[in-house]
């Protein structure tokens, strides 16, 4: 059978019913079960290997049962394959050029000394993060639920550092680039850009995760943190920053990591929505940690679920638990709040009195009322960006 039969088959099974470890596009279960490698990058723990020239790590499901994620365990995600191996942190610079009164070039001392200090705890996740789940196959990387992280970011707000370069009348868009470059010089190198409006006082070019510096993979030595956003915007090794009154038309601000611009964001895999836009900030979101697919556990035994939720700051109200399947939901008891922006750990204690498969599934709900939907009524798109639906993960019961 051809990969895309295979999975128009599995479309009709119920999103609860299967554990499956190793089929791809189960709906509503991303493939969180492959092994981690046996090799780990410098900094790194083993985690699952995607490719690793450009690096492409994810981190396994069973660390999602805490509201910080270490830094040897965070997934990494660059799309070119040069990154520069020495890095100079006494004589490494960013540059604020463009339509400024005065460009600067801000060492790392002065970042550290000559502004002031703030720090946020955040989530950091791709937009492609949880893509395995959909169905049909969304193109890009077949991400699990690992491609997401939750840090404690320390450094300066960005619009401390623009207000000291003074930014002119007509100045409109911001253009962030990383040091990390193609392996030919056609393709363009890592480049943002977003309009000044859309930052706001959260956003911070920070030099430290969890009190040490940037994991060298992370952006070593500072990159930007935009709370509540997706990470594509995050630019990592941040050495320039240029204001301009122009929309530049760079790679991945017009092609990738973006979406069709309706009221659903969705369109199907025959008719591609002729206008997109781009992901910005999070859709409400939970992944339960423990216990993972093929969990074993005994029958009448006390199983503690954990995971973590969070969305684009609002915050998370409510994390609710069904271990039948959906038809009934029992509320999870929520960890202390590490801020708006951060994983909410949940927890939740049931004694299964069922053998064999069962299906543990999670819904977080923000301050707002949003929820996630059923993982049958998540809507699809070419990229495979902003899967949201209910977390589920299928144990066994001896
Ligand atoms: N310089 C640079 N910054 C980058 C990228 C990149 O390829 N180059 N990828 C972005 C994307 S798409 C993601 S998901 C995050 C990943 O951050 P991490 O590797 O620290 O997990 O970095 C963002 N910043
Ligand atoms: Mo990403």
């Amino acid at each position: 059978m051809q990969r895309r039969d295979f999975l128009k088959a599995s479309l009709a099974a119920s999103a609860v019913a299967l554990g499956s470890s190793a089929s791809a596009g189960v709906t509503g279960q991303p493939v969180d079960s492959r092994k981690v490698s046996k090799i780990a990058f410098p900094e790194k723990r083993p985690l699952i290997t995607y490719s690793d020239r450009p690096p492409l790590l994810e981190t396994p499901r069973d660390s999602f049962t805490k509201a910080i994620t270490s830094n040897d365990e965070f997934f990494v995600r660059w799309h070119m394959p040069e990154i520069p191996t020495h890095i100079d942190p006494d004589t490494y610079k960013i540059n604020i050029n463009g339509l400024v009164n005065k460009e600067l070039h801000i060492s790392l001392n002065e970042l550290k000394t000559a502004f002031e200090q703030v720090e946020v705890t955040s989530v950091l996740q791709c937009g492609g993060n949880s893509r395995s789940a959909f169905n049909p196959v969304a193109g890009g990387i077949q991400w699990g639920s690992g491609a997401m992280g939750c840090a404690k970011w320390k450094g300066v707000r960005l619009s401390d550092i623009l207000n000291r370069a003074g930014l002119k009348k007509d100045a409109v868009w911001i253009g962030f680039n990383g040091l990390d470059n193609a392996a030919y010089y056609e393709t363009p190198t890592f480049i943002r850009e977003m309009r000044i409006d859309e930052l706001d006082d959260h956003v911070i070019v920070a030099y430290e995760m969890n009190g040490e510096d940037l994991p060298y993979l992370n952006g070593y030595p500072v990159r930007l943190v935009i709370p509540g956003h997706y990470s594509d915007s995050w630019v990592k090794m941040l050495s320039n920053i240029t204001v301009t009154n122009e929309y530049k038309s760079l790679f991945f601000m017009d092609v990738a990591y973006r979406i069709p611009d309706n009221d659903c964001e969705c369109e199907t895999p025959e008719n591609k929505f002729k206008t997109t836009k781009p992901i910005t900030t999070m859709n409400v979101k939970s992944v339960i940690g423990y216990p993972t697919n093929n969990t074993v556990v005994y029958h009448n035994s006390h199983v503690v679920v954990r995971g973590v939720a969070f969305d684009d700051g609002h915050g998370i109200k409510d994390v609710v638990i069904s271990t039948d399947g959906g038809k009934t939901w029992k509320e999870a008891i929520l960890d202390k709040d590490a801020g708006r922006y951060a994983f909410r750990a949940f927890r939740f204690a049931f004694k299964p009195t069922a053998y064999g498969k069962v299906s543990i599934m999670a819904k977080a709900i923000n301050r707002l009322g949003a929820e996630q939907p059923l993982a049958q009524d998540i809507k699809w798109n070419h990229g495979g960006y902003k899967y949201n639906g209910i977390d589920v993960v299928t144990i066994e019961v001896v």
